[in-house]
């Protein structure tokens, strides 16, 4: 059995100057043959900071898992000959790509290297299951969350043609096996780029569902003075929040890690409860995991979306 990942146009534009989508026909980037079934695409975004006329407007950022299974088998990661384990930068509105539909842009970190099988539209390698890709709008630097295997979760810097680890690294330890990481000598590689944020999935206060990264927003808004200058993530299941600060930023271990809670009907509750309460309401069974993620505006409103209510919530102060 085989598992295709597509990422396709919901309709190439005729005018990509347009402001309005134009009618341009359906059309597929690029089409994906899996090994497995699991981990699969993440995010796809275009970098909401760039500048018209930079080399960055327009590139278009897809986050893509290691291949699926478990434990990365086919070494997918840290191989710059496959897709898989990879965030791609591409351009969708030029034709250079082997198979023609999209371009690579010429200031994409591998295009000068001299092995041709090194695939140009690789931005960052190493990653597993980068779930969610997210800008800081002060500095521009760019973060991804990474879904841990059975141990430790993750969300690391995102840097041009950077190493984020696995297999080799998960977090800031040498991967051992499905059930474990070395603890000896963290961060014991210069060339690697290690986490901001770093978590076990069995610590107490990420129960009863640690165990995916994701999420994710760099809050720079004024309209929620309380999350200000955060980066702020999720976990995927519970639905839990957690920040970091996004100007001192951890190297190491989880002790800045703070959990966010959200006021509804006078009550501090998780997502999760949130979701349930709306589900009662909506006399649908009660949701048993949040899916949830994170969405911003420029002008700092942030948004909460989850796939068990069917609703995107509005956070407000
Ligand atoms: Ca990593």
């Amino acid at each position: 059995m085989t598992h295709m990942i597509r990422f396709c146009w919901s309709g190439r534009p005729r005018d990509a100057s347009s402001e309005t989508y134009d009618r341009g026909a359906p059309g597929e980037l690029i089409r994906l043959e899996q090994p497995f079934g699991n981990h699969n695409g993440g995010q796809i975004a275009f970098n909401p900071l760039a500048k018209p006329g930079t080399p960055e407007f327009g590139t278009l950022y897809i986050s893509i898992g290691d291949g699926g299974s478990g434990g990365d088998p086919m070494n997918m990661s840290q191989n710059l000959s496959s897709i898989f384990g990879k965030i791609l930068r591409i351009n969708p509105l030029v034709s250079n790509s082997r198979n023609g539909q999209y371009g690579i842009p010429a200031d994409n970190p591998f295009v000068d290297e001299s092995d041709p099988a090194i695939l140009r539209e690789i931005y960052v390698y190493g990653t597993r299951s980068p779930n969610r890709i997210a800008w800081d709008s002060k500095n521009g630097q760019m973060y991804v969350a990474d879904i841990g295997q059975n141990t430790v979760e993750e969300v690391s810097p995102v840097i041009a043609g950077a190493n984020l680890g696995w297999k080799i690294w998960e977090v800031s330890f040498r991967y051992v096996s499905r059930d474990g990481v070395d603890i000896n000598d963290p961060r014991a590689a210069p060339e690697m780029i290690f986490p901001v944020v770093e978590y076990d999935q069995k610590d107490p206060l990420m129960l009863p569902s640690s165990v995916a990264s994701s999420g994710l927003a760099v809050y720079r808004g004024s309209e929620i003075p309380q999350l200000q200058n955060l980066l702020i993530f999720a976990e995927l299941a519970s639905g839990e929040m957690f920040y970091v600060s996004a100007d001192q930023l951890p190297e190491g271990g989880q002790d800045a890690i703070r959990r966010i809670l959200l006021k509804d009907g006078g009550a501090d509750k998780t997502v999760l409860q949130v979701i349930r309460g709306k589900n009662v309401e909506q006399g649908w069974e009660e949701a048993y995991r949040a899916d949830v993620r994170l969405a911003h505006t420029k002008d700092g409103k942030l948004f909460l979306l989850n796939k068990r209510d069917g609703v995107i919530q509005l956070l407000r102060e």
